[in-house]
């Protein structure tokens, strides 16, 4: 499953970010470094169009597509030097697919912490730079050396001696206007800031009416990433009721319902990952893929089996299936699509797999 890493300062709202996810009630606590261990999670991906097939279905149960996050411990100054939790620190940021950034906006005099959510990415993105920049420096060391007896070494080598320059200065890869096959290239070095990133601004109770406006020096900073103002606070709070209650509480703080399920689309939507749908009486189900991936790559998502034995796949849209109000409907009015192995699945295609084993 895929990983998100919530990276940011002490006390600015991770853990809290994690218990909205999760509705778990990890500790959020006022002091520093109150997280010493990563916890790990998982959220429902929430997707309005399972719900609808479900009930067309009368299925007796949904089953969302999930992803994972963990909530690391805090970054300070010096991180990537061993202050504060260092090490531990960046090894749980390099296990990740994405990072978060926990950016607070929020002020509390009682609660230690920087409130200015630039001067937070700052120093977080300092911190990573850095500590790919040792990394790399490293790296392109041993990839010197090798290029002299291996001269096909050498886009490899320009390309980490390019990532250098960059980290140099200071700035992210992310935020070094490389092209994606330059991205891809980088993969095989694990640079921290090679990963995809979104960011949340944590704004206070009291800030949600200006929370886009707290949010655009942010957004400006980090041009095409996805910054997302959210009331984490509240939202974990929300999180612990029941789930028809949830909207209820949230339209009625003036927070609109649904932020946090933008915010998880967003993430979803960033890593690559699309969403293939099938439904029945007995479940409807969200399905994860990989952007590009086949009808058979997609039948291995369900079951190994149902990819060996591989004949075809019924599909169709959606909204389509909808509109026609069942599949068996959908069939007479001759709108479901046979495709083969090599189908490139849609993200909203609901399917049907006909295998033999
Ligand atoms: N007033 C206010 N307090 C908040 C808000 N969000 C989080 N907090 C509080 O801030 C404190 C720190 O929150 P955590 O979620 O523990 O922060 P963290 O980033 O996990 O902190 P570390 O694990 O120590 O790095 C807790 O006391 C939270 O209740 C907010 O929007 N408003
Ligand atoms: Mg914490």
């Amino acid at each position: 499953m895929e990983r998100f890493g919530f990276v940011g300062l002490p006390n600015s709202g991770k853990t809290s970010l994690h218990n909205a996810l999760a509705g778990g009630d990890a500790v959020a606590a006022r002091h520093a470094f109150s997280t010493k261990s990563a916890n790990v999670g998982v959220a429902k991906v929430p997707d309005d169009r399972l719900r609808q097939l479900a009930e067309m279905s009368s299925s007796r149960r949904a089953v969302n597509a999930s992803v994972q996050f963990t909530d690391i411990g805090g970054l300070v100054a010096g991180s990537s030097r061993g202050e504060g939790l260092g090490n531990a620190f960046l090894g749980h940021v390099r296990d990740t697919d994405a990072i978060v950034y926990v950016l607070r906006a929020f002020v509390d005099p009682d609660i230690g912490g920087v409130d200015d959510p630039l001067d937070s990415l700052r120093v977080l993105e300092t911190e990573l730079a850095l500590a790919d920049l040792d990394s790399a420096t490293r790296q392109l060391d041993k990839l010197s050396r090798a290029l002299k007896g291996d001269p096909s070494l050498r886009a490899s080598h320009d390309l980490l001696a390019g990532a250098v320059a960059v980290l140099e200065e200071g700035l992210p890869l992310y935020r070094a206007g490389l092209d994606s096959s330059a991205r891809a290239g980088l993969r095989p070095f694990f640079m921290l800031t090679n990963k995809p990133v979104l960011a949340v601004v944590n704004v206070g109770e009291g800030q949600i009416a200006d929370a886009q406006e707290v949010a655009a020096p942010v957004r400006e900073e980090l041009g095409d990433a996805e910054v997302v103002p959210l009331c984490v606070q509240l939202e974990a709070e929300a999180a612990q009721l029941d789930e028809s209650e949830r909207p209820e509480l949230l339209a009625a703080l003036g927070l609109g319902s649904g932020a946090l399920d933008r915010f998880l689309a967003s993430a979803y939507h960033l890593l690559g990952l699309r969403t293939f749908l099938t439904t029945g009486p007995k479940e409807s189900r969200a399905w994860t893929f990989r952007a590009g991936a086949t009808a058979v790559e997609c039948a291995g998502a369900v079951h190994s089996d149902i990819q060996r034995g591989f004949i075809r796949a019924e599909t169709i849209r959606w909204d389509h299936l909808l509109d026609a109000g069942s599949w068996v409907a959908a069939r007479e009015q001759g709108r479901l699509r046979s495709e083969g192995k090599d189908y490139p699945v849609a993200d909203g295609d609901v399917m049907e797999f006909r295998f033999n084993v």
